[in-house]
């Protein structure tokens, strides 16, 4: 179907001027990102805070309710020191959570007690919303609230009902989509939300939708058919091998096909709902100074981010402010130290200087050197009809890697479906990297790590797809110093 679009394009322009053989971009193939999707798949990482009563509670990280409020008292709450930790990481985007399941809220909400005005900090006139939302402006950080939709704490009313809480809910959602600028990104947790149906989402994703059109939702279980983007299955940072982002958006009854579809996807899938990837820096989702020696290292970080960003994915890392209101030193070192070996490993790729030659060209427009020239804008592709390709790098010199990234053009669906990498030092006999052999998706970005290898030609075999291959960066690079 799509090779008789294409037939057809060309033949309509044919008529009306000289067109220039395989000039024309590949058609998409099925589901494609939305613009929101695009956007978030560009941030590659959000930061996620988790800050409110629990964190003047004895190691509670799901308080159930009842902690008075007055116990909220950060004793140097900075949100401009959260964002010199973002800057300094490369995190363009956060996520403060506005209500847990506690139900405490750190805005003052009309429509509850349970807030930030019976708090000690501030003598109750204290907003850490409006803070969280002013220093992300400044900052240039864009904002996201997680509304948790369990409260502990309305359930504590003999009042209590689904359906008033239907209301209650809707009523905070407006006070934050309304009153607080752009908001990027809003959190449906699934914990705990079992009694809170499809019809229920479907009335708040109205009031997301109505506030905020590009605010991307988060959604498991029954908020999915609303969700820009799923749960990724596991809060361990490990995203599928693959992570299609396409998945069947109907629920499923078996438990560990749930699991697996959230973490890897289902190729071919019926929605398009790429894969959020949620984890902690420390053990816990609050703070807890009893954790303050076992925040992740800087290597643990690097693992977490090539399981999830280099798994077609975005990673949502958790920094929780400690009880003053600030991020703890340690995390701070650690996220920055994680954006200094990221620049450090991509900032060369070892093909930029290589000849390439490859048996599958779409015409110069597309073609493969491009996919070295560190160009957002232009791409590699391959003939319609013709889904296989063998791409070949002859370096200058013999290089030693033991890493490598690939990336699609995603705006033109899930293509490839097969790929493999090998190296050799003549042409002739070609060494395969066990890691990145019989690979399937590849999504925004795909890396894999492996044992040093040297040489001086790297093939890439694009095996299969769905349609002719576009991608637009691939890469093998050398690990920095900082992740050993
Ligand atoms: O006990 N839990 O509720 C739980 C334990 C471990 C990992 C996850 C969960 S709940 C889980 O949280 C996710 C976000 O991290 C999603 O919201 C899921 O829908 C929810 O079931």
């Amino acid at each position: 179907m799509n090779h008789i679009k294409t037939l057809l394009i060309c033949a309509a322009m044919a008529a009306t001027c000289v067109p220039v053989t395989g000039q024309y971009a590949p058609e998409p193939y099925g589901l494609t990102p939305s613009e929101r999707q695009l956007e978030w798949y560009g941030r590659e990482m959000i930061a996620f805070f988790h800050f409110g009563i629990n964190t003047f509670e004895e190691y509670v990280n799901e308080g159930d309710g009842k902690a008075p409020a007055a116990l909220f008292n950060p004793t140097a709450l900075d949100c401009r020191q959260w964002m010199q930790t973002l800057k300094a990481a490369g995190i363009p985007c956060a996520i403060l959570t506005a209500k847990h399941a506690d139900g405490f809220c750190l805005w003052p909400s009309r429509y509850t007690d349970y807030c930030v005005k019976n708090a000690a900090w501030k003598g109750g006139k204290g907003n850490v919303v409006r803070e969280f939302t002013d220093a992300c402006a400044e900052y240039g950080i864009k904002a996201g609230i997680y509304l948790g939709p369990h409260d502990r704490h309305e359930h504590l009313s003999p009042l209590y009902t689904t359906e008033r809480y239907k209301a209650h809910y809707a009523r905070q959602l407006e006070e934050l989509m309304g009153g607080y600028g752009k908001i990027w990104e809003t959190w449906w947790d699934g914990a705990g939300a079992d009694e809170l149906t499809t019809p229920i989402y479907r009335e708040w994703h109205r009031i997301v939708r109505e506030k905020q059109p590009d605010c991307v939702i988060f959604g498991t279980k029954n908020s999915y058919p609303f969700a820009d983007v799923r749960w990724m299955g596991n809060e361990a940072g490990q995203a599928g091998d693959p992570c299609w982002a396409t998945t069947d958006s109907i629920a499923i009854r078996d438990e560990a096909q749930y699991y697996k579809g959230l973490n890897e996807g289902v190729a071919g899938g019926n929605a398009y709902i790429p894969a959020e990837t949620d984890v902690s820096i420390r053990p816990s989702w609050f703070y807890h100074a009893e954790e303050d020696q076992r925040v992740k290292s800087v290597k643990e970080l690097w693992d977490i981010y090539c399981n999830s960003v280099g798994h077609n994915s975005v990673l949502l890392l958790n920094l929780p402010p400690d009880r003053r209101g600030l991020i703890h030193p340690t995390d701070s070192l650690h996220v920055a130290l994680l954006r200094k070996g990221i620049d450090q490993t991509f900032a060369r790729n070892l093909l930029a200087g290589a000849k390439v030659k490859a048996d599958n060209v779409r015409g110069p427009k597309f073609a493969a050197r491009l996919l070295t020239d560190n160009d957002k804008t232009t791409y590699y592709a391959g003939k319609d009809g013709k889904t296989t390709a063998d791409i070949v790098f002859t370096l200058p010199e013999q290089e030693e890697f033991d890493c490598l990234m690939l990336q699609e053009v995603i705006e033109l669906g899930h293509r490839t479906t097969r790929w493999s990498v090998e190296y050799s030092d003549n042409r002739k006999e070609w060494t395969p990297i066990p890691e990145a052999t019989d690979k399937q998706c590849v999504g925004h970005k795909w890396i894999v790590r492996f044992s040093p290898v040297k040489a001086r030609y790297v093939r890439l075999r694009i095996q299969d797809g769905n349609a002719c291959p576009a991608l637009h960066t691939f890469g093998v690079y050398k690990h920095s110093l900082l992740f050993k």
